[in-house]
C-alpha cells in the first residue's frame, strides 16, 4: 500500500524551511503559529506521508512537519512506525487507497484513524488541496493547544465561501489605517523585490482558513491596473499561492478614463466595457487564480456612477460580466454615502444611505456581484446597530466587512479584542418576514462571506502582539461563526501566548474585557466613539463629530444627548429594519440601553433601564461608565503582572508599557468627555468625581519659568482646557541646554505617594522630562523622553501621556518641578501633575 504513495517527506523539509528565511525576516511564528515546544509526547504519529504533489499539499506537508517538529521538541527523532497521510479525496479515488473514501466539499477536511496492517495511520483528507491544508492547520491547533488527538475524529468546512482580507495598501508603501509600519507589498510605487513576508503572511492567513487577499487600498486604485503593476501583482499571487490564499484587487471604476485613455468612464458604454473584458483577460493571463475586485465607487471622493446616472449594479455588473467567465467575483461595497450633509438638516442621516441606495438594487445583481457592507451604518464604531442593509438584500450575495485594523477602537496602541463584537453582530436576527434571520445565515448563502480590513504592515504584522487575536480570531469567526469569542481567545492564547492555565485565563479575561472596558471610556450608550471624525480617529474629540457634512453626529445640546433616528420624529432610519426590529428601535423605552443615543435625543436626565445600566440617568451612566472603563484598563495592567515569570520575557515586556500607555490614555479619555458632558449639561456627578481631581496640580497653576500657558483644541482634551509649552524664541547660548520648568508647592499629607505627569508628546521630536522632588531625582524613572509615534503634530488627546513615578515620599512644603526640555518640534509641553496614594495608579 505504502508504495503508492507519490511523495513521501520524512522530516529534512522543516530544516530547508527554516534554512531559507534569514534571520530578522518578517515570520508567521512572531503570530500564532509558533508550536512551541509541548512538554508531553505528541498523540500522533512523527511520520508524515502526502499523496499528492501539488503545491498547496507539499505546503500542507510541509508545515506539518515542521509544526510536528516544533511542538515535539527534544522528543522529535523517535519517529516510529505509524504515520499521518494526507490526501485528497480526489486521490483516495484514484488511487484505491481506503475502501471508503468521504464525500467532502472543496474546502472541507476529515482527520480520522485507520489501521493499514498493523500500522496505524491518522488520515488528513481534504475535498480538495486546500481542504487537506486546512486540515493540517487544525490538527497543528489541537495539538499546540495540548489536546490529545490520540482518538480524535474531525470534520469541518467552512461556514461561508468569501473569507478575504483586504489590506488599504498604497502603491508608495504606506498603509491607509495602517497601525504597524509600512506594507509588505508596495514599496515606491512597484510591488517590493522581498515578497517573503508576504508568502508569510499567507501562511497566517491559511491556518485560520482566510481564502483571499485584497492587496490594495479601496481609495486611488487606478494605477493598480497598469500592465507593470499587473506584472507584480502577478508574483504577489505567486508568493500566496502555496497556502491557497487567491488575490483580490481594489479597482477605480473611472479607470477606463484615467489609464485607458478613454472619454468615458460610463459602465454602460460598449467601449467601457470592452475596456474592462480586455484588462481583465490581461490580468487572468498572468494570474489565473485572480478572484476578483473590490470597489469603492460614489463614496468619500471616489468617481462613480452616479456620474453617468448609472446605479451601482450597473458598475458592478460591468465588472462582473468581464469576470465570470474566469470565475472571478466584484465585491461592490455599500459604503456610499454623501459627505457634505447639511448638520441643520434634522433629516438628514447618513446611516441611512447605504439601505436608501442599495435596497432598491436588490434582484438587479449580476450572480457574481457580492455587496459588501460594513457591519454597521456608519463606519466601524465602538458600537453601532447592526446595519440594516443584511436584511434588505435577499436576492442579493452579501458579505460583511469588518475592521481588524483598529481604525476607531485604540488603533492598537489600546488592547481592543473584537471577537465579541463581531459575533454581537453574527447572531443579531433581523427577523426578515417575522422569523429567525441570524446575519450569519445572510451572509453565508449565495456564495457570501465576511472581509476583513487587516492593515497588517512590517511592524510585527499588526504592531502590537494583542492586536493579533483580532486577526485569529476573524479567520476563525468567517470559517466557523458559531464560535465564542471566549473560545477564541483561549484558541488564540494557548497557541500565541501559553497553555499553563493562569495565563490562558488571565488573557482571555483580558481579550473579554477590553472592549467593553474601551467602551466605557470612548461612546457609551450608541454615542459612538466620540473621536475627532475629521482628524486621526483617535484620541477624545467630542465637537468634533458635529456641524460638519460626515454625519457621524451625536447632537449633544445643553438639554439632552444623543440622534433621534425614529420614524415618528426623525431622521426615519429606525424604519430600515424588518418590521419586528423597527418597532423595536422606534422607541426609546424598547430600544437597548447600549444602543439609545444612537436612535433617540433624550434629556441627560432620561433613566435607563436595561439590566447592567442600574436605572441610572444618562448624564450619571456617562460619569460612571467613564471611571469604570478607566479603571478597567488599569486593572490589565496588573492582570498582565501576574503574568510575569510564566510566559516569554520578551512578549511581557513588549506588552507591558503598551498597557501602561494604554491606561494613562483611558484617563484621558474619562476627563475629555466627563469635563465636557459636565460644562454641557450643567448637572454635576453624584459621586463628586467629574471635574474634581484631588491631588492634581495643573501647569497653568505653577510657578513657571520659560513655559507659556496656552489654550488647548479642543479644549475637553486638557485638564481644564490648558496647558503649558515650551517656546524658546532667542537663539542658544554655546553649551546651554534650553529648557522650562513648571513648579509647584506640595500641599498635602506626608507619605509615600505616585506622581504622575500628563504631558503632550508630539511628533518630530524627542522632548525629555525629569521630574524633581527639592532639586533631587524623584524616582528611578522621574527622567524619561517624549519620543512616541502619537496622532496629531499639536497638544491633543490624541498625544496626551501619562508618565507615572512610584513611590515618591512627599511631605508639606516640599517642591515638585518637572523640567521639560524641548526638542524640534515637541515643545514638552505639560498638562498636569498628580499626586495619587502609592499602586492605586498604572505605572
Ligand atoms: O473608515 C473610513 C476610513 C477611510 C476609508 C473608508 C472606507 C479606505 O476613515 O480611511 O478609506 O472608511 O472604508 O472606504
Amino acid at each position: 500500500m505504502r508504495r503508492k504513495i507519490a511523495f513521501s517527506l520524512v522530516f529534512g523539509i522543516a530544516t530547508v524551511l527554516a534554512g531559507g528565511l534569514c534571520a530578522g525576516a518578517q515570520r508567521a511564528d512572531q503570530a500564532w503559529l509558533k508550536y512551541r515546544p509541548l512538554s508531553k509526547r505528541l498523540s500522533v504519529p512523527m511520520r508524515v506521508e502526502v499523496m499528492g504533489q501539488r503545491r498547496i499539499e507539499r505546503s500542507a506537508a510541509s508545515e506539518l512537519v515542521r509544526g510536528l517538529r516544533s511542538l515535539a521538541g527534544e522528543s522529535s527523532s523517535d519517529a516510529g512506525p505509524d504515520s499521518i497521510v494526507l490526501a485528497t479525496v480526489e486521490e483516495l479515488t484514484r488511487e484505491k487507497r481506503k475502501s471508503i473514501v468521504p464525500t467532502l466539499e472543496p474546502d472541507e477536511f476529515q482527520i480520522s484513524w485507520s489501521r493499514d496492517q498493523s500500522l496505524r495511520e491518522l488520515d488528513i483528507v481534504g475535498g480538495s488541496d486546500r481542504g487537506l491544508l486546512y486540515g493540517v492547520f487544525a490538527l497543528l491547533r489541537h495539538l499546540a493547544e495540548g489536546a490529545d488527538m490520540s482518538r480524535a475524529v474531525l470534520r469541518e468546512r467552512p461556514a461561508m465561501a468569501i473569507r478575504w482580507v483586504d489590506q488599504w495598501d498604497n502603491a508608495d508603501g504606506s498603509v491607509e489605517r495602517g497601525y504597524a509600519g509600512s506594507s509588505i507589498f508596495f514599496e515606491g510605487g512597484k510591488v517590493r523585490d522581498d515578497l517573503r513576508p508576504v508568502a508569510e503572511y499567507a501562511r497566517l492567513l491559511a491556518s485560520v482558513g482566510i481564502n483571499g487577499c485584497n492587496v490594495n487600498n479601496v481609495n486611488n486604485a487606478a494605477p493598480f491596473l497598469n500592465s507593470e503593476m499587473i506584472r507584480g501583482l502577478a508574483l504577489v499571487a505567486d508568493a500566496m499561492r502555496p497556502w491557497g490564499v487567491r488575490l483580490a484587487m481594489s479597482v477605480d471604476v473611472a479607470s477606463p478614463q484615467k489609464i485607458g485613455g478613454l472619454a468615458t468612464y460610463d459602465p454602460l458604454d460598449p467601449a467601457v466595457k470592452a475596456w474592462w473584458n480586455a484588462k481583465v483577460n490581461e490580468i487572468y493571463a498572468l494570474i489565473p487564480d485572480f478572484a476578483g475586485f473590490t470597489v469603492k465607487a460614489d463614496s468619500e471622493g471616489q468617481p462613480g456612477p452616479a456620474s453617468y446616472g448609472r446605479t451601482p449594479a450597473d458598475a458592478a455588473n460591468t465588472l462582473a460580466i468581464a469576470l465570470a467567465p474566469h470565475g472571478g467575483v466584484v465585491l461592490y461595497r455599500a459604503f456610499v454615502y454623501n459627505h457634505h450633509l447639511d448638520w441643520n438638516d434634522p433629516k438628514a442621516d447618513r446611516a441611512r444611505a447605504a439601505y436608501d441606495i442599495f435596497h432598491p438594487l436588490d434582484g438587479k445583481f449580476a450572480q457574481n456581484v457580492i455587496v459588501q457592507t460594513k457591519e454597521g451604518p456608519i463606519d466601524f464604531q465602538v458600537r453601532e446597530p447592526v446595519s440594516p442593509l443584511f436584511g434588505g438584500l435577499t436576492q442579493t450575495s452579501q458579505a460583511m466587512e469588518v475592521q481588524i485594523t483598529q481604525e476607531y477602537t485604540g488603533q492598537q496602541r489600546h488592547v481592543v479584542y473584537l471577537a465579541p463584537l463581531w459575533k454581537q453582530v453574527l447572531d443579531f436576527d433581523m427577523r426578515v418576514e417575522g422569523s429567525t434571520t441570524l446575519v450569519r445565515n445572510l451572509i453565508a448563502r449565495k456564495g457570501g462571506g465576511m472581509v476583513g480590513v487587516s492593515g497588517v504592515g512590517r511592524d510585527a504584522w499588526l504592531g502590537s502582539p494583542l492586536a493579533m487575536a483580532n486577526l485569529y480570531a476573524f479567520g476563525r469567526l468567517a470559517w466557523d461563526p458559531n464560535l465564542a469569542p471566549e473560545e477564541i481567545a483561549r484558541e488564540w492564547t494557548g497557541q500565541t501566548i501559553g497553555n499553563d492555565p493562569d495565563v490562558v485565563r488571565t488573557v482571555g479575561k483580558m481579550l473579554m474585557q477590553s472592549w467593553p472596558a474601551y467602551e466605557d471610556y470612548t461612546g457609551p450608550l450608541g454615542l459612538q466613539t466620540l473621536t475627532d471624525i475629521t482628524g486621526s480617529h483617535y484620541g477624545p474629540g467630542i465637537e468634533g463629530s458635529e456641524n460638519n457634512g460626515w454625519g457621524q453626529w451625536h447632537r449633544a445640546d445643553h438639554e439632552g444627548v444623543g440622534m433621534d433616528r425614529s420614524v415618528a420624529t426623525g431622521t426615519g432610519y429606525a424604519g430600515q429594519y424588518p418590521p419586528e426590529v423597527a418597532k423595536e428601535y422606534e422607541s426609546a423605552a424598547t430600544t437597548p440601553d447600549a444602543l439609545l443615543l444612537f436612535f433617540h435625543h433624550v434629556p441627560y436626565t432620561y433613566k435607563l433601564d436595561s439590566p447592567g445600566f442600574g436605572g441610572k440617568t444618562v448624564i450619571q451612566y456617562l460619569y460612571d461608565s467613564h471611571y469604570r472603563g478607566a479603571a478597567q484598563a488599569a486593572e490589565f495592567v496588573r492582570d498582565w503582572e501576574t503574568l510575569k515569570g510564566k510566559i516569554d520575557p520578551a512578549l511581557y515586556d513588549n506588552v507591558l508599557p503598551r498597557l501602561e500607555y494604554q491606561a494613562g490614555h483611558a484617563i484621558v479619555w474619562r476627563d475629555a468627555v466627563v469635563q465636557y458632558f459636565l460644562k454641557l449639561s450643567g448637572i454635576p456627578d453624584a459621586q463628586g468625581r467629574a471635574g474634581k481631581y484631588p491631588g492634581r496640580m495643573e501647569a497653568e497653576d505653577a510657578r513657571l519659568d520659560g513655559y507659556q500657558v496656552v489654550d488647548v483644541m479642543p479644549w475637553e482634551d486638557a485638564s481644564r482646557g490648558k496647558a503649558v509649552r515650551c517656546d524658546q524664541k532667542e537663539p542658544l547660548q554655546e553649551g546651554k541646554q534650553r529648557s522650562c520648568s513648571a513648579e509647584w508647592m506640595y500641599e498635602g499629607a506626608a507619605g509615600r505617594f505616585d506622581v504622575a505627569v500628563q504631558y503632550f508628546d508630539l511628533q518630530g521630536g524627542a522632548a525629555k522630562f525629569a521630574l524633581t522632588v527639592n532639586g533631587r531625582a524623584a524616582g528611578a524613572n522621574a527622567s524619561w523622553v517624549g519620543d512616541a509615534m502619537l496622532p496629531t503634530r499639536r497638544l491633543h488627546g490624541d498625544n496626551s501621556t501619562r508618565h507615572v513615578v512610584q513611590g515618591v515620599a512627599l511631605k508639606p512644603g516640599d517642591v515638585i518641578r518637572v523640567e521639560g526640555t524641548p526638542d524640534a518640534n515637541d515643545p514638552a509641553a505639560l498638562d498636569y501633575v498628580e499626586v495619587v496614594p502609592a499602586g492605586s495608579d498604572p505605572h
